[in-house]
Formats: C-alpha cells, structure tokens, sequence
C-alpha cells in the first residue's frame, strides 16, 4: 500500500460546542489511499486551487479537501449528481457553528469538513454542506474512496434549566430553579423532584430556540401537602408569539399534571411560557417542571463514534 505522501495525522476531531453539539471531522481510511491519491487534484497552491475551482466549480463537487498551512492544497472533485450544494473555507470555528444554525433551518446537512491552521495558527475549517433529502448521493461516492463523511451530533435532549432565560416576569417572588416559597415539597409522578421551574402566575418566561429543535416537553404541576396551595391556572405556550398550547385548569388533571407536550416547526426563534393565574393570582404557586427540548433525529447519527484521535498512514 502507498503512504500518501502529505500524510497528515489526526484527522479525527471532536469540537464541542454552544449547547453541546459537536462537529465530527471527514475522516479517511488508508485502505483507499490509491483510489483518493488517483482522484485527488495535484497539489496547488491557493491560486491554482481558485483556477481549479472556476473551472469546475459549476460542473462537479469538492468532497474532501487537504489544506496545508498557507498551502498547497488537495481537492477531490467528482461530478455533480445534480443537488444544490454549500461550500467554505478559511472558516473559523464561531463562524461555521452561526453558519451551520442558518444551514439547518433550510434542511441542509454538513456532510463535509476538515481542519488545518492558517498562517497565525488559528483553526480554519474547510466545509461542505448539502441538502439533508439528497446528501446521500454524495455520502455514497464519500465512502467509494474512504472518506467517513462529517456531521454535526446534537444531544438528543436538554433541560430549559440549562439554557440562559432570555426574558421573565412572574406575578410573586422570583422565577426560580428548584426551589419555591417556603420550599414546599415537589413531586412529580409521586416522586420528589428538583428539576422545575417556579414561576408564580401571573408569569411569562422567554427562551431563544436553540437551532434543530423539534419539540418541547413539561409538566405543569404544583407543590405538594399544603393547603395554604390552593390556586388555580392554566398553561400557554407561544412560539414565535402564536398560541401553540392551551391546558385546560390545573385542576382538571389528575394528581394535578398536566402533560405539555409541543411540536416545534424548523426555525423557530422563540418560545415563551405562560402562567395565565384564572382572574386571581393568589397562592398560583405554579411549576413548569422537567421543562426540556428534544432535537430532531432525522439525520441524527447514532451511536456516537469512538473519541479517540486517529492517525492516517
Ligand atoms: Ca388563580
């Protein structure tokens, strides 16, 4: 087997990210190291790359690219099977996470990505996205030449208490995480819990959307054992400022939950959470409780590929 001349090790990264997605680097294997160095392009230099780009930019697509610091370069062009298609280079990191949210929300997927420094010694991406219904087209003639595509892992979940609160207002004491007036036992489903929000009615609660989100889940619920708690309210969520949720009367519900459970459309911005305190706030101790977003796993991979660096010979 020849060893590609370049030889560039560890061409498998992690990188971490605002709300715990992470960027899962192209990676190759050597078993098609011949097949990769026959297609590749000779080595050029930036210009020659932009020639190189020009002329067949309009006809075929980069798959995989090797940047070196301040160049050359090496690209792998193959036809275009006719998609739509997004490529970048010279992108830092904030950049390609603000890009990628923009990307999402049009259904296209980052199936491409690589990393090499510039002449400061900053990362610098080079990134390819495609549309999500037809990125398989290029994923395929990826893996023809040993190239595990990239892609972008999102937690399959997260907790509302984990995320900044963008906007609130409550109708007594503060909004709080875990704690309640008089620090009244919690329970949910019968069992304590801890995982809430306090938000007195009347209250509204405002969060951003984190991109890729695709629903939101609660229990509207109350603190338990005390007859000082004796409110009444109902529950609103808005996305976007449009009612997508109305519970009837806390009361209505059996052991006093209400089951929250709202679809989220791609590209939403933001979500507030409403107390509506029924004509009288008083004793409207009110909880959002397990308050949590669910990411769309349409191209979600799973499982999760082992961490450790990897070297390319
Ligand atoms: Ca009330």
């Amino acid at each position: 087997m020849k060893i590609l001349p370049f030889c560039i090790a560890v061409l498998l990264f992690y990188h971490g990210l605002s709300y715990g997605q992470v960027l899962v680097l192209s990676k190759v294997d050597s078993a098609h190291a011949d097949a990769r160095e026959k297609a590749l392009n000779t080595w050029s230099t930036d210009e020659e790359a932009g020639a190189l780009w020009n002329q067949l930019g309009s006809t075929h697509i980069s798959i995989y690219t090797q940047r070196q610091l301040g160049g050359p370069n090496h690209d792998l062009y193959i036809p275009n099977p006719g998609i739509g298609y997004w490529v970048l280079s010279n992108v830092s990191e904030q950049s390609l996470w603000k890009i990628q949210e923009e990307k999402i929300k049009i259904g296209d997927e980052l199936v491409g990505a690589t990393i090499y420094k510039n002449e400061k010694g900053e990362d610098q991406y080079w990134v390819l996205w495609a549309p999500h219904n037809k990125s398989y087209l290029l994923k395929d003639k990826m893996r023809e030449y040993g190239i595990t595509p990239a892609r972008v892992i999102y937690p399959p979940k997260m907790s509302l208490l984990d995320l900044p609160v963008k906007d609130y207002k409550v109708g007594f004491a503060d909004l709080w995480i875990g704690k309640n007036v008089d620090n009244r036992e919690v329970l949910l489903h019968g069992k304590p819990c801890e995982e809430y929000l306090f938000a007195h009615a009347p209250s509204r609660v405002v969060y951003s959307i984190p991109a890729g989100v695709a629903s939101f889940s609660a229990w509207g619920i109350r603190p338990d054992g005390d007859s000082n708690v004796t409110g009444s309210w109902f529950y609103i969520v808005k996305i976007d400022g449009k009612e997508v949720f109305r519970s009837n009367p806390l009361q209505e519900y059996a052991d006093k939950e209400v089951p929250i459970d709202v679809q989220i459309p791609p590209g939403s911005k933001e979500m507030e959470l409403i107390v509506d305190p029924m004509n009288n706030g008083f004793s409207d101790h009110s909880i959002w409780a397990e308050p949590t977003f669910k990411w769309q796993d349409r191209w979600m991979p799973t499982p999760r590929m082992e961490t450790q660096d990897k070297e390319v010979k």
